[in-house]
Parts: structure tokens; C-alpha cells; sequence
């Protein structure tokens, strides 16, 4: 049977569902808000013009209907109007429009998380004249109303995602409107830039000017040029605060690996034996350390003559070591630094170029007097590979937690610090710097060309390019393609 919970399934509905002959952007549209599977409650979502009539046919408040009003909560039944049955115990609230999600009427109905009581919930809602929303339909809406333009669209889907606490702030930013504004002060400058030129394209030959070539210049870069660049910078320089870091911890067999990964995220996520090759692929775990999201992935041991299973999971580790911020090299300080030790430091040579390896004696739990032990071997290390020399190194152990809040600190400090202190107040995501960087492009030539003396229809025509590129942004000028691509990653009942 499909299930009409999961996303999964959502494309094969149209041959299942009571979908309406002609798919219109002003039916009312229902899902599941909350994810599927136990937990306390779950919500559908209703929103369009059935809004109210579905209140009214599926509820059974325990105050009269009559008293019943916009933005309330209200306590009662849901019920199946056909056979008149009740469906589950509920808290339901209409919102009028516009004052609403959609700006559409919605109707919010707050079940038990059990799958068969929502399924069942949704599919008398779909009987009723409603049909499944789309991915991303009802945050769809709230941007075609006119209650949200696409970068806060956008940010929503980033804030159902985040998991990092920076990710997170850096969301709720966005959906303040922050990215929007910036492209507003933008375009208001190439705007007055426009009309500046086209003063001078209706009037050639009088003498109009309003304001001079130089000031026109100094104006498009001051006003478009510099923020622009600006935000294409923050792409990179904050990406670690909107993305995270994936790092590696690399190492011979048995040097506690697996455990160091247990150990950070606080639970048994990898098996962890005294067999030397106990890991086999990559196992990950989500930290959020100092608000950054780390994927820490645990890799098998690295050995000369691997098994061809282990040769596998080694190659895995080249390919993830070429994609990943940074990498734990592992060793076990309670004995000697041996060839297989540099072995596994082969394996980390993209990042051992872009200087991005913690070096981590573990087990110091083991060793007397660690500190100057594993400085001594830090020597050595830094003796025989030059391209090591000044690596920051951590004493750790795995089994007793000492070291882990300090390992916590330098891999944060090695993630940032290319990036600024602080995050910046806007990051855009990838289809934004694209877009930013063509009108960056754009009002580069426009400036080019006023300094050229060429003529100022030309000088406008790239502008306007600007300006619509920078529209495709905010989704003031957007394709159909394009917004449904942007939807499309969004979970069904957002
Ligand atoms: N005393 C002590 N033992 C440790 C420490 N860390 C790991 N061990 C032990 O070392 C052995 C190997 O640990 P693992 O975490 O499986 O090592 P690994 O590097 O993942 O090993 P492979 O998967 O085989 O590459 C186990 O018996 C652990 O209990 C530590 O800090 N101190
Ligand atoms: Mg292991």
C-alpha cells in the first residue's frame, strides 16, 4: 500500500489519490507538518479556499461552533463526516486569511503521531475536496502571496535542515529579510544609475546631466560593485558556518579510532575491538561543536598488505580526504611511531598540503608522564616530514574523556581559521552567488564602458542585466523552471 506520509511515495499519488481533473495553484492543498513515525504529536496542514468548510466538516469543537474564532485554539474531535466517526481526540486552530503561513485561510489539526491516525486524518481531508500538497507547496504560496520573496523562502528550507546553532542563526537572518535587503539597496542604485542614462539617451543633445560620468562610476561601485563582491566573498568565507566541516580521523589499526568517534558523540556509533582492522568502511557522526556541525567519519585502519576489503576502505579515505575541511591523524602514544603511522598520513596528502591535520596521540591514559612523551614524538615527526613542522598536536584518551575538550577547541580553531571571527551577516547559498556573481560581472563591464566613454544605451543595457539577474535572486523576475527547482528540495508539508 502507498504510503501517503512519506515524500518517498508522493509521486506515484496522481494514480492513487482523489486528485482533482485540473491541478490548480488556488486548490486547497493538505499534508503532514511533522515528521512521520512516534513521537508527540502531529500536525496536518491545510491550506486554501476549503480551509474553513474542512474545519467546519471534520471538527467536532467542544464549544459550539458558533463561538469559534480566527487564530484560536480550540479542543474537540476529528471526524470521519461520511460514516460521522471519530478519528482522534485533537487541538485545532483556522487561520483567516491573510494573516496566515500561505496568507491563504489554513487549518492546523494537531493529531496523536500515530501513522494510521494521520493517514486516516489526511485522507478524509483529501475525500473532503482537498488534495496533497507538493514539496514545498505551502512556503510555495507564502511566496507567491507576496508574505515571503524567495531568499526568506529559501531560508526556510535552510532552517528546517540546520543542525548547527550558526547554520541556524545564520537562517533565521535570511528570513529576516537581510540578503533581501542588501539586493534592494543594490538594485535601488543601479535603478537611479538607469534612469540617470536614460536622461542622457532622451536628451542627447541638451545639456541635462544630472550627475557626472565620474560621480556615475563612483556611485555603481561604491553603491553595486563593492557589496556585490562583498557577498560573493561571504560565500566562501562563511560557507563553514552555514555547512559545517566533514572531517576525517585517520589512522594505523587499533590506534582508538573508532572509539575517539564513540567517544565525541557520546554514544556507540562504530564497534570498537582490540582486533586490529576492526573497521572496515567510513561510519559517521553529526557533533555540534561551538555551534559549528562537524561530520566526524571514522575510516579503517590503514596497513601495508590490506586485505581487498580494507584496500577499498582505503581508497575510500583518499577520495574523502580530497573533499574533506580537515583530518585527525591518530596515534597510539603508548608505543613507539612506527612506518605504518606515516602510512596512514599518505593517505591525508591533499590536506597535508593545505596544512589541515591535527595530530592526536591517544591512549595517554597508558603513558607516564605523556605530556613530554608525546612531545618527543612530535619532534620526530616534525624532524622527518618538514611539510608537518608547527602542527598543532593533542594528547587524548578515548576511554577516559581527558583531552576531548581540548581536541574540541584546536579542530574548531584549525576549521576557522581561514574564516572571520565571526560569521558574516549574510551567506549566500549556491544558486545566489551565481546569480550574484553574473551581476557582479554585468555592472563590472557597465563601469568599464563608462569610463570608455562608450554610449550610455549600452552602459544601460548591462545594467538592466544586473538588475535581473539580482531579481532572480530576491524571485522579483524568476522562470517557472527555476522556482520549482528551488521547491522541489523542500519536505512535503512545508
Ligand atoms: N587504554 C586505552 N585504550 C584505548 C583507547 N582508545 C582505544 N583503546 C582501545 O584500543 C583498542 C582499539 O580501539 P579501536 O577504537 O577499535 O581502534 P581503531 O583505531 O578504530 O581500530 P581499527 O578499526 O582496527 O582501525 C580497543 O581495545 C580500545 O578499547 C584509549 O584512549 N586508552
Ligand atoms: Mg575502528
Amino acid at each position: 500500500m502507498i504510503d501517503i506520509l512519506q515524500p518517498s511515495t508522493f509521486y506515484l499519488l496522481p494514480k492513487y489519490l482523489f486528485m482533482p481533473d485540473i491541478y490548480r495553484e488556488d486548490d486547497t492543498i493538505a499534508a503532514l507538518a511533522t515528521p512521520s513515525g512516534p513521537g508527540g504529536i502531529g500536525i496536518v496542514r491545510v491550506s486554501g479556499p476549503l480551509s474553513a468548510q474542512l474545519f467546519r466538516s471534520v471538527f467536532r469543537p467542544a464549544k459550539p461552533i458558533e463561538v469559534i474564532q480566527s487564530h484560536r485554539l480550540y479542543y474537540g474531535w476529528a471526524c470521519d463526516p461520511q460514516n460521522d466517526t471519530v478519528m482522534d481526540e485533537v487541538l485545532a486552530v483556522l487561520m483567516k486569511a491573510p494573516h496566515s503561513y500561505t496568507k491563504e485561510d489554513v487549518l492546523e489539526i494537531q493529531c496523536h503521531s500515530g501513522p494510521a491516525i494521520l493517514r486516516r486524518v489526511l485522507e478524509t481531508l483529501i475525500g473532503q475536496g482537498a488534495r496533497l500538497a507538493d514539496p514545498g507547496e505551502f512556503t510555495k504560496r507564502a511566496f507567491l502571496n507576496g508574505r515571503i520573496d524567495l531568499t526568506q523562502a529559501e531560508a526556510v528550507l535552510d532552517l528546517s535542515l540546520s543542525c548547527g546553532d550558526t547554520a541556524g542563526q545564520l537562517a533565521v537572518k535570511q528570513l529576516q529579510g537581510c540578503l533581501s535587503k542588501g539586493i534592494k539597496e543594490i538594485r535601488d542604485i543601479i535603478k537611479e544609475s538607469i534612469a540617470t542614462l536614460e536622461v542622457a539617451i532622451d536628451y542627447p543633445d541638451e545639456d541635462v546631466e544630472i550627475i557626472t560620468e565620474t560621480q556615475l562610476r563612483e556611485l555603481l561601485i561604491t553603491g553595486a560593485q563593492d557589496p556585490l563582491n562583498a557577498m560573493i566573498d561571504a560565500f566562501d568565507r562563511g560557507k563553514i558556518y552555514k555547512e559545517g566541516a566533514e572531517v576525517l580521523i585517520v589512522g594505523r589499526p587499533n590506534v582508538g579510532k573508532s572509539s575517539l568517534l564513540n567517544a565525541l558523540a557520546c554514544e556507540d556509533r562504530a564497534i570498537v575491538t582490540s582486533i586490529p582492522g576492526t573497521t572496515r568502511d567510513t561510519i559517521e557522526a553529526v557533533l555540534n561543536i561551538k555551534g559549528i556541525l562537524v561530520r566526524l567519519i571514522d575510516t579503517a585502519g590503514i596497513r601495508p598488505d590490506p586485505d581487498p576489503i580494507e584496500t577499498i576502505g582505503i581508497e575510500k579515505v583518499r577520495k574523502k580526504a580530497k573533499l574533506a575541511q580537515a583530518a585527525l591523524w591518530m596515534l597510539d602514544l603508548s608505543e613507539p611511531i612506527c612506518p605504518e603511522d606515516f602510512g596512514a598520513l599518505k593517505t591525508l596528502d591533499a590536506l597535508t598540503k593545505r596544512r589541515k591535520i591535527l595530530i592526536v596521540f591517544n591512549k595517554i591514559d597508558k603513558v607516564h608522564s605523556w605530556k613530554s612523551v608525546a612531545g618527543k614524538q612530535a619532534s620526530k615527526i616534525f624532524s622527518r616530514m618538514q611539510e608537518m613542522t608547527g602542527s598543532f598536536w593533542v594528547g587524548t584518551s578515548a576511554i577516559t574523556g581527558e583531552g576531548l575538550e581540548n581536541l574540541s577547541r584546536l579542530l574548531i580553531n584549525k576549521l576557522l581559521d581561514e574564516a572571520p571571527a565571526e560569521p558574516p551577516d549574510i551567506v549566500p547559498n549556491l544558486r545566489q552567488k551565481e546569480a550574484l556573481e553574473t551581476a557582479c560581472k554585468a555592472v563590472n563591464r557597465a563601469i568599464d564602458s563608462i569610463s570608455q566613454g562608450i554610449s550610455p544605451d549600452l552602459v544601460s543595457i548591462d545594467l538592466r542585466d544586473a538588475m535581473n539577474v539580482l531579481g532572480e535572486i530576491t524571485g522579483d523576475s524568476i522562470t517557472d523552471e527555476v522556482l520549482d527547482h528551488i521547491f522541489s528540495h523542500f519536505c512535503l508539508g512545508k
